[in-house]
């Protein structure tokens, strides 16, 4: 698998031409982005500073995050990935039916098995099909394209290690392209972030390109709680590996069994909350920079929000930020939904176009 650090604008032109010709899989870094660790050092030690506490959930996809959230998905109480994937699996053909032979842009590397029904339903229709996942963690990407490759030789693969947003100058360049973000990824975005994040979406994507969007939606606290607090265990290592990573990573020395996980549902927010809570007092410097920070026994740090959505409010919102609903794929038990979005023509308030 070759890899390039270079513009990757030129090299994605240079990979649609070469994928006519049948080139192996690529993996482009843009060079231009901040250094993730001391991007990691500024966010923790702005997070850490003063209560509330809270850290950016972003950076709990390292190597080993990667991989626990991977367990995650096969965790019996966490419905949301299987439940995409058999809407996938259902509607894979007629979403592609709906889209045309667009090329396809995976927002955050996915598990392969949910690509792969959208990959076996383009190459129903096509001999090949291009396939970009963008991805922040270099060793996921590695492990999806050595698995895609092996098993779809008709895919043309080039991943994409970069932050979301970086990937998003790309998109015009890719038209006609469907924009895929699965998983519910959209609901560990607060509200602002979500509004930002779609409006940088629609002003990078050309009018009439696609975004399929995964949702979970609305249902009873106890699934939500179980989903979050699985039995073996692995949501709360994955709590855990945000503050492992910053004994690795920034020179912290947090005693990891002083933190328990704490993932609780809030009805009135309609979103699932995670805190890290400390049974003992940590005081630790976080390097480069060295600042001390003291968090007190009992205190906690929140990791993540997870949002869950209703469609009667979600379609609207999309709608202001510049996308229209073609069609909402769900399962039997309004659990889960899979949005096709259209790039609506016209004015994107963002650009200014
Ligand atoms: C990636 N994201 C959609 C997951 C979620 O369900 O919010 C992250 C996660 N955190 C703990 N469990 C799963």
């Amino acid at each position: 698998m070759d890899t390039f650090f270079a513009s990757p604008e030129a090299l994605i032109c240079r990979q649609l031409s070469e994928a006519r010709r049948g080139h192996g899989p690529r993996i482009v870094r843009p060079q231009a982005g901040a250094d993730p660790v001391q991007e990691f050092a500024r966010s923790s030690a702005s997070g850490l500073a003063s209560p509330p506490r809270r850290l950016e959930s972003r950076f709990q996809y390292d190597a080993q995050g990667s991989a626990l959230f991977d367990q995650i998905t096969a965790q019996p109480e966490y419905y949301l990935t299987r439940t995409e994937a058999s809407i996938l699996a259902v509607n894979a053909t007629r979403i592609r039916e709906l889209t045309g032979p667009v090329n396809l842009v995976e927002l955050g590397a996915g598990s392969a098995a949910k690509t792969d029904h959208l990959l076996r339903a383009w190459l129903e229709r096509s001999k090949r099909v291009c396939y970009f996942p963008v991805d922040v963690s270099l060793t996921a990407l590695f492990g999806t394209c050595k698995s895609l490759s092996a098993r779809f030789p008709g895919a043309r693969l080039t991943a994409v290690n970069c932050e979301y947003g970086e990937a998003f100058p790309l998109l015009a360049q890719l038209s006609p392209v469907m924009v895929t973000f699965l998983g519910s990824s959209i609901g560990n975005f607060s509200r602002p972030e979500m509004s930002s994040f779609c409006l940088a979406l629609a002003a990078s994507m050309r009018p009439g390109d696609f975004f399929l969007l995964g949702v979970d939606l609305v249902k009873r606290n106890a699934l939500l709680e179980a989903a979050y607090n699985d039995r073996a265990g692995v949501t709360a290592s994955f709590t855990r590996n945000i503050f492992a990573r910053m004994n690795r990573e920034l020179g912290c020395a947090i005693d990891l069994d002083s933190i328990e996980h704490s993932a609780r549902y809030r009805p009135e927010q309609e979103q699932i909350e995670i805190d890290a809570c400390f049974t003992k007092q940590q005081t630790f410097l976080l390097h480069p920079k060295g600042r001390v920070i003291t968090i007190a026994e009992g205190e906690s740090v929140r990791t993540e929000v997870a949002r869950k959505f209703r469609l009667e409010q979600v379609i609207p919102e999309l709608h202001r930020c510049g996308f229209v609903t073609e069609q909402v794929f769900s399962d039997e038990r309004r659990w889960f939904a899979l949005l096709l979005l259209r790039r609506l023509p016209g004015y994107c308030r963002q650009s200014g176009r």
